[in-house]
């Protein structure tokens, strides 16, 4: 190992990157502007090549990313291969390819992370430094990537070679500045092997570097998400409740949030999307679940269900609210036109991961309604918002997209054959949607 300290100190090490996507192409980045050489390895021939002409294959806005990758190709510090065997030359290897969770039984898809072991395992040499960098269910490392590194390499954990787990605290827009400031939990076999890994993250990691056990580490980043899902979750079910007794969330929201204690309050609204928050608690307790009857581990479990279960009921009750202004004012249309504000799963984003919009559009499908969609960022639906909203019966805000708040009611109204507002994101005042002739109904706010 201290020969290894001392290629990692003066920056000799070789380094490479398994998986170049949202995590590992920017890490590749920023270890090759540390000055570090580093084989960034994907699967896909296609990618490769585009990395290699000095593109970012990353949909969205990544500041900087491109000229990153530009400036680590123009010093030969980052090469990008389909090819495992450079991996024999290589000091430190980082896996950060994808870790889905099953959306049927919630079980984590690990064949991309076996896969990607197995040619690392085949083609390592003794020494090196293996870290996981992908989100991983609690428990992974010790009985899924161990055991398979062990077998397919016939080495010894902590001997023959080092096996760390840091996962990355990532937000899509935000990549290379978060990666190289915020805090890190570093996660080792053992207290060397994270020691070690300190070390390495310090020549490129600007924030707080934390040394913790590897199972700690994948409790620390399934738990983080799983924490903000929650949060949203009890924002939610607070929304469902006002609608009962008839207030405003909003306001209520507004109130809680002076206290103090509870400024951290999070907001209700049409559902939960992303890459993170609809999967990471499943994540969480996919190993445990087994064992739900274990007092330790039912309790989790059930939170998770429900938190889930809340928040993937948004995008069915922005349906019941749409179904519910129809009743109310009389409204009975043979095929009534919905108009669809915001398909991204965030606001000013062009992100469609896990959209709370996607599963609208499904539940409506299945009823008698037509649907016409906008978004400003999502290609499919950068369209003319007046042709997307003329004629329709209602329009339903599922995305607080900035453009969307500019909106002139009175303008919208006579667009539309019938007046029916659904504000998924209280992105429009109430009053004055009611004033300017609306039958409004928001959610957490009827
Ligand atoms: N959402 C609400 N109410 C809220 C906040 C969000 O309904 O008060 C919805 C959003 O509309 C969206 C979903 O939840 O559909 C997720 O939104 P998000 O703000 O959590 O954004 P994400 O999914 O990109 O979360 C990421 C996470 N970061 C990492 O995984 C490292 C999350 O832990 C961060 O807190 C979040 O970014 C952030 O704050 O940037």
């Amino acid at each position: 190992m201290d020969d290894l300290k001392q290629k990692i100190k003066n920056k000799s090490a070789k380094v490479a990157v398994v998986g170049l996507g949202y995590v590992g192409l920017p890490v590749a980045c920023l270890l090759a502007k540390a000055g570090f050489s580093v084989l960034g390895i994907n699967r896909g021939r296609e990618k490769v090549d585009l990395i290699n002409s000095g593109k970012s294959p990353i949909e969205g806005k990544e500041p900087g990313l491109e000229q990153l990758i530009k400036e680590a190709l123009g010093s030969k510090r980052l090469r990008a291969t389909t090819d495992y065997t450079g991996l024999n030359q290589v000091d430190v290897v980082l896996v950060a390819v994808e870790t889905p969770v099953d959306k049927t039984d919630r079980v984590p898809k690990y064949e991309a992370l076996q896969a990607a072991l197995t040619s690392v395992a085949k083609n390592m040499k003794r020494g090196t430094l293996v870290i996981i960098e992908s989100t991983i269910a609690p428990g992974t490392m010790k009985n899924v990537v161990a055991p398979l590194l062990k077998k397919e390499s016939g080495l010894q954990i902590g001997k023959d070679f080092y096996l760390g787990h840091c996962p990355e605290r990532v937000t899509p827009g935000r990549l290379l500045l978060q990666l190289e400031n915020w805090p890190r939990v570093v996660g080792g076999f053992d207290r060397e092997t994270a020691q070690l890994a300190v070390l390495f993250y310090k020549k490129f990691v600007k924030g707080e570097l934390d040394a913790t056990t590897y199972t700690t580490a994948e409790i620390v980043k399934t738990e983080e998400n799983t924490f903000r899902d929650t949060l949203i979750a009890q924002a939610n079910a607070l929304a469902l409740l006002c609608e009962y007794f008839g207030v405003d969330v909003y306001e209520v929201v507004r109130l809680i949030k002076k206290d103090p204690a509870h400024t951290a309050y999070l907001y209700p609204g049409a559902g939960v999307g992303g890459h993170c928050l609809p999967k990471d608690g499943y994540l969480k307790v996919a190993l445990a679940r087994k064992d739900a009857k274990d007092q330790r581990i039912g309790p989790s479990v059930r939170l998770v269900e429900l938190v889930r279960e809340i928040n993937d009921l948004m995008p069915k009750h922005v349906v019941s609210l749409l179904k519910e202004a129809f009743k109310e004012k009389k409204i009975s249309l043979k095929r009534p036109k919905i108009s669809i504000l915001g398909y991204a799963y965030l606001q000013n984003s062009d992100d469609t991961r896990n959209s709370p919009t996607e599963s609208l559009v499904k539940i409506l499908s299945k009823e008698n309604f037509e649907i016409s969609i906008h978004d400003p960022y999502v290609k499919d639906y950068r369209v003319d918002l007046d042709s997307v909203l003329a004629g329709s019966d209602a329009m339903v805000v599922m995305v607080a997209h900035d453009e969307y708040k500019r909106l002139s009611l009175g303008q919208l109204k006579n667009l539309m054959r019938t007046p029916v507002l659904i504000d998924g994101r209280n992105i429009f005042d109430k009053e004055k949607a009611q004033k300017a002739g609306f039958i409004y109904k928001g959610v957490g706010n009827v």
